[in-house]
């Protein structure tokens, strides 16, 4: 597979004469919550893949469909109006630059931070529109996921035997935890439609770059157009069908560390669409700012020692905040195995 960069002034990644990448549809590990197997699932799919999938979720369709259609109001705006959200900088609303280094995407997005207020965004100054609805929108649905994402780092702790239950859930669920959320558009690429070409040919233009999230754990739900790809151990690069009534969770840098690398994070990318407009809502648990990010103590293997050097979430995300997507952020922080 060969990446290039295009030679002009904004520079998106292409994967040119790529075979289509496998479609990941027999091997996506699925978690129904409501089985008494999710926790042992749950466990295999973070060592496995870091990446499952999870049915019987919990969080009501009304939240979801509310939020999405308060989203693609947004969207449908005109560029002056979005652009009274503020730039993402990096909270508020960003078009094709992603983060301050340079990446570029075919993806335009509203990125808020949520533990404080709902208030960070300027919601308020989108004219035509009522703020208070949206924010109401962003409100039921970022509370009903964080409770999934509660639930899954308990189940994570008892598949895991890690007392007490709530030890990674407590992260998230702390008045002063670092999350965020996001929504992306990635609207059809005319360019893409022009040549016949989608997702399954040889041509290919980058919505949003290969990386890995940088919190403990991302809650992913999108509507029903393709385009998200993980990337297996061995490289590979699989396509995750689309499924709106599913969530996709990815496990973080962070919790790799506090797993001591047992739970590895996904890497992951999506793909422009040269037809169909694609819209997703990811919620990205993270930990207070103050808090030390290293191997639980029971997850350290007798005899073994913590493959990273200590960090809080503060310096780790300083220090992703200055990389490229694609760089590897923890490769910074990993201990040297003395010989
Ligand atoms: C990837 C995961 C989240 O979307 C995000 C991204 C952040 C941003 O868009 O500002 C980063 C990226 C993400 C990691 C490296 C840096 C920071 C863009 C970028 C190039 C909000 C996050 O927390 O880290």
């Amino acid at each position: 597979m060969v990446v290039l960069s295009k030679a002009n002034s904004e520079k998106y990644s292409y994967l040119r004469n790529s075979k289509p990448a496998p479609t990941f549809l027999s091997t996506i590990p699925l978690v129904d919550l409501s089985k008494p197997d999710a926790k042992s699932l749950i466990v295999k799919a973070c060592e496995d893949f870091g990446f499952f999938k999870v049915v019987n979720h919990g969080v009501p369709v009304d939240a979801i469909s509310k939020l999405e259609s308060e989203a693609a109001n947004f969207f449908s705006l005109p560029l002056h109006e979005k652009q009274k959200a503020g730039p993402a900088n990096p909270f508020g609303y960003g078009n094709k630059h992603i983060g301050r280094n340079g990446d570029i995407g075919w993806v335009e997005y509203l990125l808020l931070t949520i533990n404080q207020d709902y208030n960070s965004l300027k919601l308020s100054s989108l004219s035509g529109k009522d703020p208070e609805v949206f924010r109401s929108a962003l409100k039921d649905y970022v509370t009903a996921v964080r409770k999934m994402a509660c639930e899954i780092l308990d189940l994570m702790a008892e598949g895991l035997n890690i007392q007490p239950r709530n030890v990674l859930s407590r992260l998230v669920m702390d008045k002063q935890s670092d999350s965020v959320f996001r929504l992306n558009h990635y609207p059809p690429c005319p360019e893409l439609a022009t040549n016949g070409v989608d997702d399954d040919t040889t041509e290919n233009k980058i919505g949003f770059g290969e990386h890995t999230d940088p919190q403990i754990i991302a809650l992913l739900r999108s509507n029903n157009t393709s385009g998200l790809q993980i990337s297996l151990r061995d490289g590979t690069w699989v396509s995750v069908p689309p499924d709106e009534t599913s969530f996709f969770v990815n496990v973080g840098d962070s919790l790799q560390v506090m797993t001591n690398g047992r739970f590895k994070s996904v890497k992951h990318r999506v793909l422009a669409n040269g037809f169909k407009s694609r819209l997703s809502m990811i919620y990205f648990g993270g930990p207070p700012l103050n808090q030390k990010i290293a191997p639980l103590p029971s997850l350290i293997l007798t005899g073994k020692e913590s493959l990273y050097k200590e960090f809080t979430w503060f310096e780790y995300k300083n220090s992703a905040y200055g990389t490229r997507l694609a760089d590897n952020r923890l490769g910074h922080f990993e201990r040297i195995a003395a010989s």
